[in-house]
């Protein structure tokens, strides 16, 4: 079955600040969330960003992912609204626990 994507709030600076100690590695950016994870060399990073694309197809919601060796940094926003939701939260999160379970 295909769905039409759910429109999701974007979240208000408040509500974002309140998620934000959810995830305190996380730093606000104007209309995106964003951290850099440190790996051991460049297949660290590698493994890591597969593991997130795996979770990020099945909540069919996208990373902005950059790679310099042993560095990702994703950054999450709800491109359909143009900000930050509470998937980009939702994500965050996970993206933590992978990082804490395999590094
Ligand atoms: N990822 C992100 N980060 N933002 C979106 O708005 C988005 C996405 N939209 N992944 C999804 C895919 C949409 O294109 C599909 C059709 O649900």
């Amino acid at each position: 079955m295909n769905h039409a994507p759910v429109p999701m709030a974007i979240l208000t600076a408040r509500q974002t600040a309140a998620r934000l100690k959810t995830v305190p590695e996380w730093s606000r950016r104007p209309r995106s969330i964003r951290r850099t994870f440190e790996f051991r060399g460049f297949m660290g990073s590698i493994r890591f960003v597969n593991r997130v694309a795996a979770k990020a197809e099945a909540c069919d919601h996208h990373p902005d992912i950059d790679i310099r060796w042993n560095r990702v940094t994703l950054t999450l926003s709800t491109h359909s609204e143009g900000g930050v939701t509470e998937k980009d939260f939702s994500l965050a999160r996970q993206c933590d626990r992978i990082y804490s379970r395999d590094r």
